[in-house]
């Protein structure tokens, strides 16, 4: 009995469900399809390192002697989605059935769960083992019903998983978290490591080609592109990583320093997201280091809480809230998404260098998202959706399963607080910490009112104050409203006053 294994574009793991127990007279099928580059219109880099990793992964499987059915996206005949390409390789390969492991986002998890009618034969749709905590364990690991919260799902992700953990059963250097240490910025004189790059193949170059006569007015700019984008090429990254930067990757961990996008930051996300790298090896190699003493504990821990806590925990909660999450609007926020989102235009420093630096490599680090233009869309109460759109279609390690419940829940709170315990809004006095935005900037980050005064500190004062029937209560808010309450009154009225005017002054077409 001969079946289509079905290879999407997220899955290019050689050991990967949908491949297992292969037989004879089995095709491997993947296809390049118009709708999933433009459902949203993707950031032309993503487009290109996807298309060129499932060139090389599918070089790589016919290498391993696996028959495999690449569909270009310029195929004559092409259909443009999934449904039709996979109706078109049965009636090809005359099949017996499909196999395929289940997918990451409920869009094209609805589709395969609709092909054995709709296509008359039977789909094998397999869990994604590839992940460290399977959809159906998630709400035992994290502990039920109650209140969502990272920190215990970690715990017993550890617990689970046996990172850091000695011999004893107890955490690696007796605590669980070593995060209070990785707050550090970033000394003036600190230097950096040098990355590989990995300069594109003939391959590579088809597809960039492609990309450009395709979606050539996509966001995002694909000169320089040189990421890995083979199976070698992403080992040889990890071992870059966590030889030369792991080693300050915790300390550094939440600084920003401008024209320097990533730091000690691994850049690994993508490679982990389309399956070139697993969760565990990563994990893995950053323990490896530390029991060798080539990396301290804060680092190592740092990290690997980020994916088996931070990336296991989200996906768990994107699967439980799934379909209505991304409709969530706890704070009411209705304000479109303004234009210099796309254009890199405004005067405030920190959001150019933010956005120019996505638009120029689909990348920002964690805290740049989070604490710059995740930070910025709450306080300016930008719709959900324009967000959500916005984050899906700039990263180039954006899918749904990630982006949804990093941007409803983690930035604007439009969730109600379903796992983060209070908004993470900030005045601009955070970003003058944590980087040197601040200096090369024509606002004032000292000031809160008038001409100069930094736009973040009005706008995180009225922010404070709009939504203060909703947060006051949160005991992690008591000590911003005590503060509020202390203000001259006079005083907050011209902040709030100053931030209505700021947010009416900017433009915003809904174009992009
Ligand atoms: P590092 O800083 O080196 O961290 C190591 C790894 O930890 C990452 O590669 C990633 O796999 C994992 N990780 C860390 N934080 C998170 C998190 N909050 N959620 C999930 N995984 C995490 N990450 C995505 O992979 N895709 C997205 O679409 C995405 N959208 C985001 C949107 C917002 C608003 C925010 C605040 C965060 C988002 N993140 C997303 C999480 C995080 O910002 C990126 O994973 C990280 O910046 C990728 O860079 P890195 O590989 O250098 O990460
Ligand atoms: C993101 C993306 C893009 C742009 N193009 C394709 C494609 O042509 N073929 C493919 O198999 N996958 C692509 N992807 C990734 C898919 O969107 C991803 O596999 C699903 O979102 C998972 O649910
Ligand atoms: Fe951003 Fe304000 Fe600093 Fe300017 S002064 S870079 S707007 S935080």
């Amino acid at each position: 009995m001969a079946r289509l294994r079905v290879i999407l574009g997220d899955q290019l793991s050689r050991d990967i469900s949908s491949l297992k127990d292969m037989g004879d007279g089995d095709v491997v099928l993947m296809m390049e399809v118009a709708d999933e580059a433009t459902y949203v219109r993707h950031h032309q880099r993503k487009i290109a390192f996807l298309f060129s990793a499932m060139r090389h992964f599918a070089t790589e499987l016919r290498q391993d002697g696996v028959s495999v059915d690449y569909v270009p996206l310029d195929a004559p005949d092409n259909s443009g989605s999934f449904t039709g390409e996979v109706r078109r390789a049965i009636e090809r390969h005359a099949v017996d059935g499909v196999v395929v492991t289940e997918a990451g986002e409920w869009r094209v998890e609805s589709m395969l769960e609709g092909w054995s009618t709709l296509l008359d034969c039977p789909v094998d749709i397999r869990p994604d083992d590839r992940f460290l905590c399977a959809r159906d364990a998630f709400e035992d690991v994290s502990g039920g019903q109650g209140k969502l919260l990272m920190e215990t799902f970690y715990r017993r992700m550890r617990e689970r998983t046996g990172y850091l953990m000695d011999l004893s059963g107890k955490p690696e250097g007796g605590r669980w978290n070593f995060d209070a240490d990785n707050r550090e910025p970033l000394p003036e004189s600190f230097a950096l490591p040098d990355r590989p790059s990995y300069p594109p193949d003939g391959c590579t170059q088809e597809v960039l080609a492609l990309v450009r006569e395709r979606f050539g007015n996509h966001f995002g700019s694909l000169d320089g592109f040189d990421y890995p984008v083979t199976r070698a090429q992403a080992l040889g990254y990890l071992r870059w990583f966590v030889d030369a930067a792991l080693p300050s990757f915790g300390t550094y961990q939440d600084a920003m320093r401008q024209g320097q996008p990533l730091l000690f930051h691994s850049h690994l996300s993508g490679l982990i997201n389309c399956g070139l790298l697993s969760p565990a090896e990563c994990c893995g190699m950053a323990e490896a280091a530390y029991r060798s003493g080539d990396a301290p504990l804060n680092a190592v821990e740092g990290f690997i809480r980020q994916i088996i806590g931070w990336r296991e925990f989200i996906r768990g909660i994107y699967w439980s809230q799934m379909p209505h999450y991304g409709e969530k609007n706890a704070l009411k926020a209705e304000r479109r998404l303004p234009d210099f989102f796309w254009t890199g235009q405004t005067d405030l420093n920190c959001l150019r260098q933010c956005i120019e630096e996505t638009r120029d490599n689909a990348y920002a680090h964690h805290i740049q998202r989070l604490m710059v233009l995740g930070n910025f869309c709450l306080l300016a109460a930008i719709a959900p959706a324009d967000v959500q759109e916005w984050y899906l279609v700039v990263y180039h390690d954006a899918y749904e399963w990630v982006e949804m419940p990093n941007v409803v829940g983690m930035i604007l709170h439009a969730d109600g607080g379903l796992f983060a315990t209070k908004p993470y809004a900030a005045s601009g006095n955070y970003i003058n910490r944590m980087s040197d935005y601040c200096g090369n900037c024509r606002y004032d980050v000292k000031q809160r009112t008038g001409p100069d005064a930094c736009p973040f500190n009005y706008l995180y004062w009225d922010f404070v104050a709009r939504n203060a029937e909703r947060l006051k209560g949160n005991r992690r808010m008591s000590r911003t409203y005590a503060t509020l309450a202390r203000m001259d009154e006079g005083k907050v009225a011209e902040m709030r006053s100053q931030a209505d005017a700021f947010l009416e002054s900017l433009p915003n077409s809904g174009d992009y």
